[in-house]
């Protein structure tokens, strides 16, 4: 069987292969009206629709950086656009069906060494800025010969951004997938092709990934969350949901608190990006591995060098159910070893910046190259190696157990994964640091309201909540949450309608030719 992430990429001819049978017929609507939107904005009717759906995170929060699996999946909610290719011209216009983002209009340049050149001012992201990047990305990989015929693009998106459910990544995917199918680049493309593509773009727009969003957005299937293994190599497989008594949902609350990763990625994101980086690097050094500090070694690397080698846990001789096992004494191991050598009782709060380039035996000059090219602000001004690394290690076991409860549990199923989802937001809250009191808030009304499992999704520091709730419930649980949730009041119902929601696992990125 060919792997998901090398089976070529999606074409489809009607939205029921896309969307679930109960929201088919309110978003054939949407599409409808898009295709007579781009006919009133650019006078033709476009060739084609590409889509790319958000995605929430179920389980494995902050651990795709250190190069764990997670367990994402594609959701309803995403970015259709209607694309017409222009052969006299090289500019891309775009337009947006939510007059809030106004029309542009761009041409890509080259510079002196030939190489292409979009302008994208990282410091004012605007909402063609993921546009950009996707052209500007597009047009440096080697499979689009470095040109690109201009294009009309309309787009509608209904993933909510700065939500913690991947807008960005459903942007810039769906953006690729219309330059690529404009310019007949499609064919000779696998889906995970089109996620490497997509990370890169990102990286144009200032944004350091670690590829579970591209991966979920790209390669999921319906019906099904997706495990997405980045270590030995990407790779995705699929984790059916089964019907279960009672059947589960999954409800997603915005906190409506925007982490603004501009002015606090010091002291959170980028902190824990360095933080992990440098715990994974001492780790290795005093395990006597013989990694070089600019390795930028991950604790996956560790994991699998402690083990004496990845062939013994997950090479062509393990079958599944032993890689499972195998990798759980692993992480297990170094969970121990994480104790015996970064949580000894001087170490164990944190280490000043001094006291870290000390015991990584480099120069001051070595440690800002290698680990502060993003700046970082230090939590008490010191970095905590320790705990954060529990988190990571911890989250990595979850990961397992929740893909083995999917594969071999029924009656318990329900119960068995939200208890581990809610593990997860205690670890998120109390070791790495990401929750905050919004997140605290819906998660506990969540859970007195029935759900089984509630914790944050994606970054955290604001943005969505996920909650496992039983189906026949669900409409119930929303409106109670509704009422209690302090910032859901007051809000105009259509408001609230985006802010909670259940939603089920959707298919990944595709581009469609139905009805147009
Ligand atoms: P958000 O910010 O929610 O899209 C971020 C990272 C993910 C992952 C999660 C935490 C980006 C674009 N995405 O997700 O790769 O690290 O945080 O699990 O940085």
């Amino acid at each position: 069987m060919v792997a998901p992430a090398d089976l070529p990429l999606v074409t489809v001819d009607a939205i029921d292969k896309v969307y679930p049978a109960d929201r088919v017929a309110a978003q054939g609507v949407r599409w409808n009206n898009l295709v007579e939107d781009f006919k009133k904005t650019y006078g033709y009717k476009p060739t084609c629709i590409v889509r790319a759906p958000g995605r929430v995170n179920l389980i494995g929060e902050h651990i795709d950086h250190a190069l764990f699996g997670v367990v994402p999946m594609a959701i309803v909610p995403d970015v259709i656009i209607a694309v017409g290719p222009r052969n006299d011209t090289k500019e891309i216009r775009t337009s947006n069906v939510d007059k809030k983002y106004g029309p542009t209009a761009f041409t890509p340049s080259k510079n002196s060494n030939g190489e292409a050149v979009v302008d994208i001012d990282i410091r004012q992201l605007q909402w063609h800025s993921y546009v950009k990047a996707a052209l500007l990305g597009y047009l440096k990989h080697p499979h689009s010969g470095g040109d690109s015929i201009g294009l009309d693009l309309l787009y509608d998106g209904t993933v909510p951004a700065g939500s913690g459910l991947s807008s960005s990544a459903a942007m810039v995917i769906s953006s690729l997938l219309a330059m690529l199918t404009a310019n007949g680049k499609v064919d000779g493309l696998t889906k995970g092709d089109l996620v490497k593509m997509s990370m890169g773009a990102e990286g144009n727009v200032g944004v350091n990934t670690g590829g579970m969003d591209q991966a979920a957005s790209v390669i999921s299937t319906p019906a099904a969350a997706l495990y997405v293994q980045f270590y030995p190599n990407l790779a995705g497989e699929p984790v059916p949901i089964p019907k279960t008594q009672p059947e589960i949902s999954f409800v997603i609350a915005n906190t409506l608190v925007t982490s603004d990763k501009a002015t606090t990625a010091k002291f959170n994101y980028n902190l824990r990006v360095v933080e992990t980086l440098a715990g994974a690097s001492l780790l290795a050094k005093r395990l006597g591995m013989n990694y070089k500090p600019k390795d930028k070694v991950a604790y996956r690397q560790v994991v699998s060098d402690l083990a004496g080698g990845e062939h013994s846990l997950t090479g062509a001789g393990v079958n599944k159910s032993d890689i499972t096992a195998s990798l759980r004494q692993a992480f297990k191991d170094a969970l121990d070893a994480i104790e015996k050598h970064l949580g000894n009782s001087a170490e164990r709060d944190g280490l000043t910046e001094e006291e870290l380039i000390a015991a990584l035996g480099i120069s001051k000059e070595e440690f800002t190259e290698i680990y502060l090219k993003l700046a970082v602000e230090p939590i008490g001004g010191k970095y905590r190696l320790h705990i954060r690394a529990k988190h990571i290690l911890e989250e990595a076991l979850r990961v397992l157990e929740f893909r083995k409860t999917i594969e071999t549990e029924t009656e318990s199923l329900p119960k068995a994964l939200g208890e581990i989802m809610n593990k997860s937001q205690e670890s998120c809250r109390d070791q790495f640091g990401c929750s905050c009191k919004e997140i605290d808030e819906i998660t506990s009304i969540a859970l007195e309201e029935g759900a089984l499992g509630s914790r944050l999704t994606g970054a955290g520091w604001g943005g969505s909540t996920v909650s496992l709730v039983p189906a026949e419930i669900v409409p119930q649980f929303i409106a109670n949450v509704s009422k209690r949730y302090s910032k859901y009041q007051g809000l105009p119902q259509e408001q609230l309608d985006q802010a909670i929601f259940a939603t089920l696992p959707s298919s990944g990125a595709c581009e469609t030719v139905h009805n147009i």
